[in-house]
C-alpha cells in the first residue's frame, strides 16, 4: 500500500470528508499533452465539466516537492505555464517530492495518489499503453501496469492511436484490468470512435458503472483499475484519413529525430497539434471534455449508492 504524502485542496478535504463526489484529473495532459496557450484555458474547462456534471475536480500534481489532490488556479497556472516542469510517472514521486521539484502528473501516478487520497474515479483522455514496435523498443507504459495495481476507474477514450491497440489490450487482459465500454462494445481509438477491436462488455448508464464498482469492492477485488471506454461519436472524430496520414508522418519524425522514452507521447501529440493545424486539439479537447463528464456522473451515482 502507497503511503504518500498528499496535501489535499481546502474544497476536495471538504467533499473527501463529506462523502460528497469528487474526479481526479491529471495534470501531465495540461503541461505536456496540450499546446500552450490553449491548455490552460483547456484545465479550467474540464474542472467546469466534472463541476457542471455535480462533482468536485480535483486535478492532481506535485509543487514544489508536495503533492496536491485538488491543485487552485495558481498552482494549476503554474504547472500550464512554467518551464521545467517534469513528465512524473509513478516511480518519479519520490525523486521529485525528495528535490523540490515541480512536476505533472500521468495516468499512472494520477491514478496512485487518487485512489491514495480515497478518490474512486478519474477522468482523462486516453490512457498510455504498449508502443508500436515495442518487441524491440520494450516501450510500455507505466499506466497498464500501474492501473493493475490500483482500484480506480478511468474513464478514457481508449488508448492513444499512436499505440499499439491490439497489443495494449492484450496487455490489459493480462494485467487483470478490467475494459468497458460506455454504450459500445468496440474499443475506441482516441481522435477515432473505433481502433477496430471488440470488447467484451458494455455498459449502458453512470449507475451501472457504479454498480460494477460496488460488486468489486464486495468480491473483494481490491486490486486493479477499471476502464471505461467512452468513444467520441463518429461525426466528431478526426478525419481518419488525415489522422492516418498524419500518424505516419509522425512516426517517421520519431524514428528521424531518434526520440524515445517519456518523450515520444507529448512529440507526437504536439506533431498531430500541428499538422493538424489545430484539428486534432479540438479533437482531443471534446474527448476530454465528455470524459470529464462522464467522469463526474459516475462519481455522483457511486456517491449516491455509498449513502443510500
Ligand atoms: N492522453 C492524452 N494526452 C496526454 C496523455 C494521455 O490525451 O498527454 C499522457 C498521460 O498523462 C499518460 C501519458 O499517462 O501521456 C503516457 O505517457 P507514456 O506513454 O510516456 O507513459
Ligand atoms: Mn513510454
Amino acid at each position: 500500500m502507497t503511503n504518500f504524502h498528499i496535501r489535499p485542496g481546502a474544497e476536495v478535504a471538504a467533499a473527501l470528508r463529506a462523502g460528497r463526489p469528487v474526479v481526479a484529473l491529471e495534470s501531465t495532459i495540461v503541461s505536456h499533452g496540450l499546446p500552450r496557450p490553449d491548455n490552460l484555458r483547456v484545465a479550467r474547462e474540464i474542472e467546469q465539466a466534472v463541476r457542471d456534471a455535480g462533482a468536485v475536480p480535483a486535478t492532481i500534481g506535485m509543487i514544489g516537492g508536495e503533492l496536491v489532490v485538488g491543485l487552485d488556479d495558481t498552482e494549476l497556472t503554474r504547472l500550464a505555464t512554467a518551464d521545467g516542469v517534469s513528465k512524473l510517472s509513478v516511480r518519479d514521486l519520490a525523486v521529485a517530492a525528495a528535490t523540490g521539484a515541480d512536476g505533472a502528473t500521468t495516468v499512472a501516478a494520477t491514478s496512485a495518489v487518487a485512489a491514495a487520497a480515497g478518490i474512486g474515479v478519474f477522468a482523462t483522455g486516453g490512457l498510455g499503453g504498449v508502443h508500436r514496435e515495442a518487441a524491440q523498443s520494450f516501450d510500455e507504459s507505466a499506466d497498464l501496469i500501474t492501473l493493475a495495481r490500483t482500484p480506480i476507474a478511468v474513464v478514457c477514450a481508449g488508448v492513444k492511436s499512436i499505440l499499439d491497440v491490439g497489443a495494449t489490450l492484450e496487455r490489459l487482459e493480462t494485467l487483470g484490468v478490467a475494459v468497458v465500454g460506455y454504450r459500445t462494445r468496440r474499443f475506441p481509438g482516441f481522435y477515432l470512435t473505433d481502433a477496430g477491436f471488440d470488447l467484451d462488455w458494455s455498459v449502458d448508464s453512470p449507475e451501472q458503472v457504479a454498480d460494477v464498482l460496488a460488486a468489486r469492492a464486495r468480491q473483494g477485488v481490491h486490486g486493479g483499475g477499471l476502464i471505461v471506454a467512452n468513444p467520441l461519436p463518429v461525426d466528431e472524430q478526426l478525419d481518419p484519413e488525415l489522422h492516418d496520414r498524419t500518424l505516419a508522418e509522425g512516426l517517421a519524425l520519431l524514428a528521424r529525430d531518434g526520440v524515445t522514452g517519456k518523450a515520444v507521447t507529448p512529440f507526437l501529440l504536439s506533431h498531430f497539434h500541428s499538422a493538424t493545424e489545430g484539428a486534432s486539439l479540438a479533437v482531443n479537447v471534446r474527448i476530454i471534455l465528455r470524459n470529464a463528464d462522464l467522469a463526474g456522473r459516475i462519481a455522483v451515482a457511486a456517491a449516491r449508492r455509498d449513502s443510500a
